[in-house]
């Protein structure tokens, strides 16, 4: 059974049921053996709970590399909402309720509006984009996302010339989200982006991933991807964005202003105390890699940082 059985995702976005669950099966199966034919708790949370999305691959953004398997990407994830260890989304997020899910595009704008899921499915063709996302934490992985830029969902509400930032609230109801798992990070978490970061074409607002909407664990129903900045600017489960004149104080600064910047691109001259930033490890790989400056995107983006001094807006 779909939780987004009646939400009008058009039928040719939706891949038979049959073929769905034979992929499902043998997903399955191969996780299976992966993990010596022990049963892999990381799949539980997206269990029954993804549709399949069908998009084109935008090869012109899209990288070559080798993806990393999906299996990983469910079982390897950040969402504190959830718990603070790799494993705990995958063991937790399905308490994530995320039918039905609206997103209020509010602030300085000309239209303010209130979207539900199937008005997010609906206002753009869905691309493929396979980015590479470095987390902060020296680890890093391929995806390839679904979704649309950013720039199609803010310019339907029509920016007013006095918005600047762009800030990013995820879901949060002390419910769900115990205080078990705060630690020292607050909640909602919040997340931001300047305008002219948020308006960029590799920015992507994102519905699915591997060809189904998105795993709990990985953000569902909705989030953003920014991929030349370290993972913790691109939030999960986004319930409201709010266009703003001020730079907004987001999750990470607020917990810990000296080790984690608004800004967060990736860059691999700069020290951090508790990780290297000059190389990661792509999940399943047993060697390091050199990272790189904007995580390989600085011909797309190194523009918007002309003049500023990257060692002070970290
Ligand atoms: N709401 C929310 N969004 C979040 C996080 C989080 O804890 N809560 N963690 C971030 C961090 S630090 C990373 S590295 C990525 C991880 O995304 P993934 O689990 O899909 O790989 O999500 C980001 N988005
Ligand atoms: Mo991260």
């Amino acid at each position: 059974m779909s939780i987004y059985r009646d939400t009008g995702i058009a039928p040719s976005e939706i891949t038979p049921r049959q073929n769905f669950e034979r992929r499902r099966f043998l997903r399955c199966a191969v996780g299976t053996l992966a993990a010596g034919l022990l049963p892999a708790p990381a799949l539980a949370s997206n269990a029954a709970d993804t549709v399949a999305l069908s998009a084109r691959r935008a090869a012109h953004w899209s990288t070559s590399e080798p993806l990393t398997p999906l299996a990983k990407l469910l079982a390897y994830n950040n969402f504190y909402e959830f718990g603070s260890s790799k494993s705990d989304p995958a063991l937790y997020a399905h308490k994530l309720p995320i039918r039905p899910w609206t997103v209020v595009v509010d602030g300085l704008v000309a239209r303010p509006r209130r979207f539900d899921l199937d008005d997010l499915l609906r206002l753009a063709p869905l691309e493929e984009r396979v980015y590479r996302l470095r987390c902060v934490e020296a680890w890093s992985m391929v995806v390839p996302w679904i979704g649309y830029p950013l720039a199609t969902l803010l310019r339907a509400v029509e920016p007013l010339g006095s918005a600047k930032f762009v800030e990013f609230q995820s879901f949060y109801d002390p419910e769900v989200v115990t205080p078990h798992f705060f630690g020292f990070l607050e909640f909602p978490y919040v997340e931001g982006l300047r305008l002219d970061e948020a308006l960029h074409p590799l920015t992507l607002f994102t519905l699915g991933l591997y060809g189904e909407t998105l795993p709990r664990q990985n953000g569902a129903p909705v989030r953003i991807v920014v991929p030349w900045k370290y993972g913790y600017k691109s939030a999960k489960s986004i319930q409201r964005i709010r266009l703003v004149e001020e730079q907004p104080l987001t999750s990470w600064p607020k917990a810990e202003h000296r080790n984690y910047g608004f800004y967060a691109n990736v860059n691999p001259g700069l020290s951090h105390p508790y990780w290297d930033q000059s190389r990661e490890r792509r999940i399943g790989d047993i060697f390091k890699r050199p990272s790189q400056m904007f995580n390989g995107y600085g011909d797309a983006v190194a523009s918007m940082y002309a003049g500023m001094d990257l060692q002070r807006n970290f």
